[in-house]
Formats: C-alpha cells, sequence, structure tokens
C-alpha cells in the first residue's frame, strides 16, 4: 500500500466514523423529544392494563353478587354457561337493560366510582379522573363535559362528597343523552320506507329482524327487501328473520342490483297495502367508493319509487368498535341524510360510553340499541333508563 493510498484509507475511516456519530447523535436527539411522551403513553397504558384486570375482577365480583350472596360457585358457574350458551337467533328471551349495560358498567363508570369513593380527591386523584374519561371511549367532548362537571363540583367543594358528584355525573351524561327528537310515526306515509345503512357486520340485518317481529307484533304490515346482493348469505339470513317475524321478503339475484330490489319492494308493497318496508342494504363492496356511489342510487331510486321516501334513513353503529362507530357514522353522513342511530352489541362491550359521543357529536337522534342477539334484545333507546341502568351502583354506598 502506498502512503497516498493510505492517506485515502484513514482519510475515508473517519468519514464513516463521523456519519455514525452523526447519526446516533440524531437519534440520541429524537430519543429524548419523544421520550415524554412516549413515557406518557407507556405511563397510560401501563394504566389501563391496570384498570382492565381490576374491571375484570370487578365483573366477576359482580356476577357473583348477582348469583345470591349464599351461592356457592357452582351455581356462579352455571349461569356463566347459561350466558355463554348462544340463543337461536330471533329466539325470545327476556333482556334487561341493566344486563345489558354490565360491561360498560364494570369499565369507566366503575373507574369513576372508585376513584370518587377515596377519602380525598386531591389534584391527582383529578388527574387519574380526567385520564378514566378520556380513555373511555365516549370521545374527546363528551368527556370534558363530564370533567367540566366534576371540576364545577369541585369548586364548590363538593368533592369532599362523592355522592353529589356522582348525581351530578349522571344529570350530565343525562344531558349529552337527551337529544331531543319526536317519536317515529310510522303511520306518516304508507308505506312507510325505512333504510338501513352501516358497515359490515355492525349488525343491520339482525336489527331488521327483531325490529319487524317487534312491528308485526303490533299488527303493522311489514315487508323485508333484501338489498344486500352483495352475499346469497345475507339474503337467507334476512328471510330466516322474515319468516320469524312474519314478513315476506323481497329478492333479487346475488350480485344483482340493490336498488332495482328495492324498488320493486317499494311497488309490491304500495299494490299489497303493506304498513312499512324495511330496506337492508350492503355493508360492503369492493371499494368504499363503489359502496357510497350505490347507496347515493339507492336513495334515489327509493325516491322514485315513492315520493318523499325514505321517511328514515338510520345507520346501524356497532358500540364494540368505540370511537371508530363515530368515524363511521361522520362518512356515512357525507353521502346521506342520516335521521337516525340504532347501537348495537352494548351486550358485549366496556365501550357502551360511545353512546355519549354519538349523541353529542353526531346530532342525530338514536333511536334503538342492540343488547343482545334474541329477538327482545332490541331496544327503544330511553335516555333516563338508559342513564339510571348506567349510574345504578353508586359508590358511595361502598365507600363506607
Ligand atoms: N351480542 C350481540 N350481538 C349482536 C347484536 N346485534 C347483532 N349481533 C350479532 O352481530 C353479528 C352480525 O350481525 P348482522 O346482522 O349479520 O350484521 P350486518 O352485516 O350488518 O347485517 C351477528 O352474529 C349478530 O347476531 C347485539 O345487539 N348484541
Ligand atoms: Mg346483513
Amino acid at each position: 500500500m502506498t502512503g497516498l493510498e493510505l492517506v485515502y484509507l484513514i482519510g475515508a475511516l473517519s468519514a464513516v466514523a463521523l456519519f455514525l456519530f452523526g447519526v446516533r447523535r440524531a437519534a440520541a436527539r429524537n430519543q429524548l423529544r419523544d421520550g415524554g411522551a412516549s413515557e406518557r403513553r407507556r405511563l397510560r397504558e401501563a394504566a389501563r392494563e391496570r384498570e382492565e384486570a381490576e374491571e375484570a375482577d370487578a365483573e366477576k365480583a359482580e356476577a357473583d353478587q348477582a348469583a345470591g350472596s349464599d351461592a356457592g360457585d357452582e351455581e356462579a358457574d352455571e349461569e356463566e354457561d347459561e350466558r355463554e350458551a348462544e340463543p337461536e337467533p330471533g329466539e325470545s328471551r327476556d333482556v334487561e337493560l341493566s344486563d345489558g349495560l354490565a360491561r360498560t358498567r364494570g369499565g369507566f363508570v366503575a373507574r369513576l366510582g372508585r376513584l370518587l369513593s377515596k377519602k380525598k380527591i386531591d389534584g391527582e386523584i383529578l388527574g387519574e379522573l380526567e385520564e378514566v374519561l378520556l380513555t373511555a371511549d365516549i370521545g374527546p367532548r363528551a368527556a370534558q363535559k363530564l370533567f367540566g362537571t366534576i371540576q364545577a363540583a369541585l369548586s364548590r367543594d363538593e368533592l369532599e362528597d362523592p355522592e353529589a358528584v356522582w348525581t351530578r355525573l349522571r344529570e350530565e351524561s343525562g344531558r349529552i343523552l337527551s337529544v331531543n327528537a319526536a317519536p317515529i310515526d310510522w303511520q306518516r306515509a304508507r308505506p312507510f320506507v325505512l333504510l338501513v345503512l352501516g358497515v359490515n357486520g355492525v349488525g343491520k340485518t339482525t336489527t331488521i329482524g327483531k325490529l319487524a317481529a317487534k312491528l308485526t307484533r303490533s299488527g303493522k304490515k311489514v315487508l323485508l327487501a333484501a338489498g344486500d346482493t352483495f352475499r346469497a348469505a345475507a339474503t337467507e339470513q334476512l328471510e330466516i328473520w322474515g319468516q320469524r317475524a312474519g314478513a315476506p321478503v323481497v329478492k333479487g339475484k346475488q350480485g344483482g342490483d340493490p336498488s332495482s330490489v328495492i324498488f320493486d319492494a317499494i311497488k309490491r308493497a304500495q299494490a299489497e297495502g303493506h304498513d312499512i318496508v324495511i330496506a337492508d342494504t350492503a355493508g360492503r363492496l369492493h371499494t368504499k367508493v363503489d359502496l357510497m356511489e350505490e347507496l347515493r342510487k339507492v336513495g334515489r331510486v327509493i325516491q322514485k319509487a315513492q315520493n318523499g321516501a325514505p321517511h328514515e334513513t338510520w345507520l346501524v353503529l356497532d358500540s364494540t368498535t368505540g370511537q371508530n362507530a363515530i368515524q363511521q357514522a361522520k362518512m356515512f353522513k357525507e353521502v346521506m341524510e342520516v335521521t337516525g342511530i340504532v347501537l348495537t352489541k352494548l351486550d358485549g362491550t366496556a365501550k357502551g360510553g360511545v353512546i355519549l359521543g354519538i349523541c353529542d357529536e353526531l346530532a342525530v337522534p338514536v333511536r334503538f340499541i342492540g343488547i343482545g342477539e334474541s329477538v327482545d334484545a332490541l331496544r327503544e333507546f330511553d335516555p333516563d333508563a338508559f342513564v339510571t341502568a348506567l349510574y345504578e351502583h353508586d359508590p358511595t354506598a361502598n365507600a363506607a
């Protein structure tokens, strides 16, 4: 190696070393900058995990309590089995709202309760209360409203009195949930056309089946339109529900035009004197743009079949998807005029508080809630009953 080559080699090596040093410095700087945020994130996650574990314990305790104070484990197990046994779709089962909301109540509501039942509510507890609300899937705006209530209580020196704070949280939740909407007048038109929208799997067909059963029971003549032509199984599923409810189903070919199925259904309802047409739709097409285009077309064709229709357009949202449900609603609202929301699967999630965010942010009334798979597990949404069931357990009762 010549002297010159040696000089080049040393030069190249020091360039590489300098470069590596620079990269490490930059990484360290980034780490320093993100450190705060990621540490906060980590702490938040740890807190959430801890709370979820507590929540599971609380849920178990609640189930045990429900099984009776002197019930042995066996009895509790039996009850567990019973709850897990899947009901036949359409099977009649008495479903209590309070049971349907057990998971949500055991989630953020129980966490709030535990914090509020602490002897002294200091800055740290206040921070934890805010954290619970912000991570409760109720949406940032509704969370801020509820936290504002707690802060207001603080300024009134009420924080020594958890019962008073609990009452105020109930009241504020009730205010958020009470979207003033006139009840549905099913006789406003004949046939009354209800169009049902929502992404795949949220519970559209199930909801339509349950609703058809309710309406036929109250003496209405209901016709169902199998507008989800995307999957063959969707039509079969609607037919099963239709048979149970005593409501005929108008169907098309798989892959056929949903608009024409719904058009035919409305024409048949006009000819045969049905009171209500409920139209199912697909929640998935090849792309989101396809889906939205198709729904627009469905809207236009319905209008052609009957002036003034659809009389109601309901969006079905799955509460287990939490905040995502609100995003879905915003997407559909851009395309269609949504006049009502059905929130399903409240029985299967601790994220039921999302209903607060929905009422607060969407300005569309929640009409029905789904609290199970059976035919009776569709409830007309009643804000007062909902709040009562949600805040059923007063934390001050456990505080002593
Ligand atoms: N636990 C529970 N399951 C539900 C509820 N509503 C619907 N489901 C279930 O959700 C799944 C999807 O429902 P489906 O009606 O087919 O959804 P679609 O694709 O929107 O028509 C089915 O297994 C239903 O039984 C509810 O309120 N609670
Ligand atoms: Mg369906």
